[in-house]
């Protein structure tokens, strides 16, 4: 029997409704993935995400590398068991965290040298290594090794680190099927591999790093990265037009560390299924919370007195209970309960977000429904 498996049940447009089995059971898509990075989504507990309707959560091979050690993890019972949430999960494989850590890095053919952002200790991150990290942690679907540039990369820049992607993917899955193969007490025994659409913001190598992908296996579903890392956003969007021509439709289509609201929803409009990003929770500690008619910040002073909820008629945890004026207080008091629900608040507005969505491509009314909850949010900014 397969482990994994995916459905499209409705399309509208280029839009898609479905369901991804995984070994940790089923996500609805699409879908927005609250970021764990650390094997804990900041400040909201797993409990807190199943109440708020999230289903599948991502951590990150980089920082558990690094503390408390992969090993460890596995020692633990891997990851599901560690952090004690039961339902799908998703590791990212470190590639855009190391290339992000400029100055303090070697790029080579072989993988990359680091030195660790805690004490400075010499790493190495190879595809090899890597894939073993990921099969230590357990999560359902493990992303390959690649090597990210920033969004503004001229032609040659991409190439380079589109065509290593590339073939770092070939060494990852060669590692990866050994390690299905003979490693068979690991915490999550049958994993699924995603490769990674890498190619700046160059339309031609967009397309080549898709085809080579599609050319180099059948993939249970596919990344695309290497977006929302300084491009502008039409650039971003053409991009996600391209790769959606070139990818099977009937596989998942994850757009990695991408998740402002209104990206989710022209991402969606662009046959993406799986969304992440760390932007709910890390706004949310510094006051930013969203709302259907753009962005504000709990600080403001015209709050002071707000018996109104963030956003009226949002059913999250806090809103149900708490006045804007109650939150601001917490903020300028300092108190640690209000990072927290701003957090709630904002991770439940995307998961929600993506639930209006999928309902929307349900009805056969996404069109209509996206052009609406576009001008809404944008129809006011602060
Ligand atoms: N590669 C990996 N992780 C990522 C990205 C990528 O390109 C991005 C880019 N938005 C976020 N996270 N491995
Ligand atoms: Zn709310």
């Amino acid at each position: 029997m397969s482990h994994f498996s995916f459905e499209t049940q409705h399309t509208d447009g280029h839009a898609r409704a479905g369901v991804f089995h995984t070994p940790h059971g089923p996500v609805e898509t699409p879908q927005f993935m609250p970021v764990g990075t650390l094997a804990s989504v900041k400040s909201l507990d797993p409990e807190d995400l199943s109440r708020l309707g999230a289903t599948m959560v991502l951590a990150n091979a980089y920082h558990l590398r690094l503390r408390p050690g992969d090993e460890l993890v596995r020692t633990m019972g891997g990851l599901h068991q560690f952090m004690q949430w039961s339902g799908p999960m998703l590791t990212d494989s470190g590639g855009f965290q190391v290339f992000s850590l400029e100055g303090l890095r070697t790029i080579q053919e072989e993988g990359v040298e680091f030195r660790s952002h805690l004490d400075g200790s010499l790493q190495q991150f190879t595809p090899e290594s890597v894939m073993r990290i990921e099969r230590n942690l357990g999560a359902d679907v493990i992303m390959q090794f690649d090597h990210v540039v920033p969004g503004q990369s001229p032609h040659d820049l991409a190439k380079v680190a589109m065509e290593r992607s590339i073939r770092w993917l070939d060494r990852c899955r060669i590692a990866f099927d050994e390690l299905q193969a003979t490693d068979l007490s690991a915490p999550t025994p049958v994993q699924a591999l995603f490769p990674i659409v890498q190619g700046g913001i160059h339309a031609d190598l967009r397309r080549a790093s898709a085809q080579a992908i599609r050319n180099a296996g059948d993939w249970v579903g596919y990344g695309i990265g290497g977006l929302s890392v300084g491009e502008a956003k039409p650039d971003m969007y053409a991009m996600l037009d391209v790769v959606n021509e070139e990818l099977p439709t009937d596989r998942p289509r994850y757009l990695m560390g991408v998740g402002f609201p209104e990206d989710l929803v022209e991402g969606v409009a662009r046959g993406v299924d799986v969304f992440d990003c760390v932007a709910p929770t890390r706004m949310g500690r510094t006051g930013a919370f969203f709302t259907s008619t753009g962005r504000r910040s709990i600080k403001n002073a015209q709050w002071r007195t707000d018996p109104e909820p963030l956003e009226v008629g949002c059913t999250c945890a806090a809103c149900t209970r708490f006045s804007k004026a109650y939150i601001r207080h917490l903020f300028v008091a300092e108190e640690i309960l209000g990072l927290r629900l701003l957090s709630l608040h904002n991770v439940h507005f995307l998961v929600a977000l993506m639930r209006d969505a999928r309902a929307a491509v349900q009805a056969g009314t996404f069109e209509g429904w996206s052009r609406d909850w576009l001008a809404r949010y944008h129809s006011r900014k602060t």
